[in-house]
């Protein structure tokens, strides 16, 4: 109990960084999350994701060199290693979104060869380019290690003086000149608070008069083993993969190079079936494993088209898979940050600060337009 600067709801990616550039300025701040940490329920958990500047939206790409510069950052300040540069192989048919992130690429001026279909196996033993596709690797790309970035600035937040309380549930929110946050362990108050829930967004935003046009999906996280272990290693500098548009599937394929299980390399479908985020272990559907079954055999002859190992993850996907950081539009000194698309956590430093900016009332380091709520309206305005 007590008073803070500021309470930050939710200890993924989003909230953990909101709450260590909260701490950073010097704010009184309360991360608060309703699970024990460190836990596999959200979306922040497993031990990688793919960070690239590789985007359809110039604005992504750019957001994503100050990005790489605040991960150096905490890599430095925790003395860890958070990123590991792998390169991003993009292949898909020349004429679509393939030609828009190839195009991103060149505006911004981000290092990336381009492949040519013949000299393709030279470069890339073991994958297939389908026919009429065409390949680049995106040089600056990699894997980030994800569970060891979130203690890693959770670790730093501490140390800066911040309060994590976790396995506390938020029961209800009062919002006011002081908001003030009901869990099942606790009363706090703060002059702001920051949500940075998750698939729990719509939840906690009902007791304060708000709902966002969020859909919450399971993804089923494969891993397919190498037949020959190794081809398709982090070691041996295979890099990550996006595939897109492709005969087997509708959405993009993904896959990141093996490593956390030696001799598995994780290989997913970017989409899945909708479920309540506290009801994900009753969605059982598994058909996108059969997508990728069809899609490893034609492009990744080295892998065994069986999954030997399924976990699974929440994307809490928006209409438009662009992400929500805004004020709330009544409680100014609410600010929400939601919606990330299964695209948020490479974010995670610039999202931390910009929500922290939002909170402290500053101007926005980036014009964050595209993230803004009133879009959902003014869309569903010009639906109707
Ligand atoms: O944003 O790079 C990404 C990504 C890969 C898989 C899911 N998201």
């Amino acid at each position: 109990e007590g008073d803070y600067d500021c309470i930050v709801i939710g200890a993924g990616v989003q909230g953990s960084f909101s709450a260590y550039e909260l701490a950073k300025r010097g704010r009184r701040t309360l991360l608060l999350e309703q699970f024990v940490l460190p836990h596999s329920r959200g979306s922040s958990h497993g031990q990688t994701r793919i960070i690239r500047k590789a985007y359809d939206q110039d604005y992504y790409t750019v957001m994503m060199d100050e990005s790489y510069r605040l991960w150096s950052q905490l890599e430095e300040e925790a003395g860890v290693k958070l990123c590991r540069q792998t390169g991003l192989l993009v292949m898909g048919p020349e004429n679509g979104t393939y030609q828009v992130l190839k195009n991103t690429l060149q505006r911004n001026g981000v290092p990336m060869v381009i492949l040519q279909p013949e000299e393709f196996s030279k470069h890339i033993p073991h994958v297939n380019l389908a026919d009429g596709d065409a390949a680049l690797v995106d040089i600056t790309a990699g894997v980030l290690y994800a569970d060891r970035a979130l203690r890693a600035v959770q670790g730093q937040f501490q140390k800066l003086g911040g309060i994590i309380t976790d396995g506390q549930k938020v029961t209800d929110i009062r919002p006011g000149d002081l908001v003030t946050v009901m869990t099942s362990g606790g009363v706090y108050r703060a002059k702001n608070l920051v949500v940075t829930a998750g698939c729990w967004t719509n939840t906690l935003l009902s007791y304060i008069g708000l709902q966002l046009p969020l859909k919450v999906l399971k993804i089923n996280v494969y891993y397919w083993k190498e037949k020959d272990p190794g081809c398709y290693s982090l070691q041996n500098r295979f890099p990550c993969f996006l595939q897109i548009e492709c005969p087997e599937a509708e959405h993009l394929i993904y896959g990141l190079p093996s490593n956390e299980y030696p001799g598995l390399m994780k290989v997913c479908y970017h989409m899945g079936s909708e479920t309540k985020p506290d009801e994900r272990d009753r969605q059982t559907d598994k058909s996108d494993g059969d997508i990728l079954k069809r899609y490893l055999t034609r492009c990744f002859p080295g892998l065994v088209p069986e999954p030997a190992v399924v976990e699974s993850c929440l994307y809490t996907v928006t209409p438009d898979e662009h992400f929500v950081l805004d004020c709330h539009p009544v409680h100014n000194n609410i600010v929400i940050g939601a919606g990330f698309s299964g695209h948020g956590f490479k974010f995670g430093p610039l999202i931390g600060k910009l929500l922290c900016e939002l909170s402290l009332g500053e101007v926005p380091s980036y014009d964050l337009s595209p993230f803004r709520i009133r879009r959902f309206q003014e869309h569903s305005k010009s639906a109707l």
